[in-house]
């Protein structure tokens, strides 16, 4: 999955010898990437895309996808992606204020990901990446529970099973599988809930997420694939993973995919409920590629500016969900001034929150590291448990030798 790698495929299959091959600098990279990732998707792309609501804020109408929601459901859409950019940028701030080892930020994406996960119904159940902050959200997952892992005193923070909401996954695209299996699992249990695996334009690349669209297409299994392309995998951007619109990938596997404007709440859950109702009516997995955008670094160890060029990111954010979504409700006056400030304020109390919490968070015992590693335990954790122990009473005994001095 590197440059470099491509790289020099590409020029053995040339018949060039390798080290002919230039290297890169920061700069050219970012010229060169912006052929593959460009400003936005070109006039064919933007024809495939499914869109209820343009970054103009006018709301358009799809031959296949329609929606109809109350102004109280509009205005929770709002309040949901509000919130959730607060939250994730509370937690951008604190882990620049070391309170956070990492942080994946969500910045830009807030349309999928609330918008997918309003489509869902309390009994089905989701498999995320690490980015799913607003998913989490729509799920009732507390937000100060994302951050335990992300702080090093936990791993995961959350009960999966309090909120139909499984745990973060780092490991790119396994969660599919994960997905997969639990949507079998649905359909011989005979239940009618659906199940949905998130991951990235990058995960697409991985066998995993080949094997799930394989074992999901022939048993029908009755999940839902929404895959974020925020156009980024790290540094690499999608030209990289694939030479035809994510989307199609489905086609082979034998089910259907489709395209939706990610930066689009309403196009977003509209897409998102189509395809839940068709898993949980027995028709099987379908692929949704939601065309979007990470506007800000991969993760807090990364620096975005190193490899992609800032009219990118600046065009994107013409396409901000938000706004577009605050246009058209001005618009229509559906809000007003003073909702506007209450949900500000509301944002105000949540980012305290999040901070207060954090930085109360008790740091677990050193051993509790080595608990959950094998369900009866093993001989080997045990060993490691004792050596560490030893590790860290020789520290109590150098300040107690210290003390006596
Ligand atoms: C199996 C595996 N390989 C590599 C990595 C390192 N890694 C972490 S995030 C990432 C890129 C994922 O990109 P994408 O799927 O597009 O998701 P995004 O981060 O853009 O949301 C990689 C390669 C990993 N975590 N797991
Ligand atoms: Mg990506």
């Amino acid at each position: 999955m590197t440059v470099e790698g491509t790289a020099e495929r590409k020029t053995a299959r040339g018949g060039s010898k390798r080290t002919t091959a230039k290297k890169t600098t920061p700069a050219k990279k970012a010229t060169q990437s912006k052929a593959g990732n460009s400003a936005g998707p070109d006039q064919a792309e933007q024809d495939q895309l499914v869109q209820l609501l343009t970054p103009e804020g006018t709301r358009v109408e799809h031959p296949d996808y329609t929606i109809d929601l109350s102004p109280e459901e509009l205005r929770g859409l709002y309040r949901d992606m509000v919130l959730t950019r607060r939250f994730d940028a509370e937690a951008t701030t604190l882990q620049r204020q070391g309170e956070l080892g990492l942080w994946a930020s969500l910045l830009g994406q807030e349309a999928a990901q609330i918008g997918s996960g309003r489509a869902l119904r309390d009994d089905d159940y989701v498999f995320p990446t690490y980015r799913e902050h607003g998913v989490a959200w729509c799920r009732g997952v507390d937000p100060t529970n994302l951050l335990g892992m992300f702080r090093g005193v936990n791993h995961g923070g959350w009960d999966p099973n309090s909120n139909n909401f499984h745990l973060y996954t780092i490991v790119i695209g396994s969660q599919t599988l994960h997905a997969t299996g639990y949507a079998m699992g649905v359909q011989k249990d005979g239940a009618d809930s659906a199940v949905i695996a998130y991951f990235g334009d990058g995960a697409s690349s991985q066998g995993d997420v080949a094997e799930s669209f394989t074992f999901s297409a022939v048993y029908n299994a009755p999940v839902v694939f929404f895959c974020q392309n925020n156009q980024w995998a790290i540094s690499e951007p999608t030209e990289k993973q694939t030479r035809v619109p994510l989307y199609q990938r489905a086609q082979g596997y034998g089910f259907p995919g489709v395209r939706v404007d990610g930066n689009d709440v309403l196009a977003c859950l509209a897409v998102t409920k189509a395809a839940l109702d068709r898993a949980r009516t027995g028709q099987g997995p379908m692929l949704i590629e939601a065309f979007t955008y990470r506007m800000g670094a991969h993760t807090t160890s990364d620096d975005p500016t190193r490899y992609r060029p800032d009219e990118e990111t600046l065009a994107w954010e013409a396409k901000d969900p938000i706004l577009r979504l605050r246009k058209y409700l001005e618009a229509e006056g559906l809000v007003d001034d003073a909702y506007l400030a209450a949900i500000d304020e509301e944002s105000d109390v949540l980012g305290k929150r999040v901070r207060d919490v954090v930085r109360a968070m008790p740091d677990p015992d050193h051993l509790a590291i080595f608990e959950n590693v094998y369900a009866d335990g093993h001989a080997l954790v045990d060993e490691e448990r004792a050596q560490f122990a030893a590790y860290q009473a020789s520290f109590a005994d150098a300040d107690a030798a210290a003390e006596g001095n």
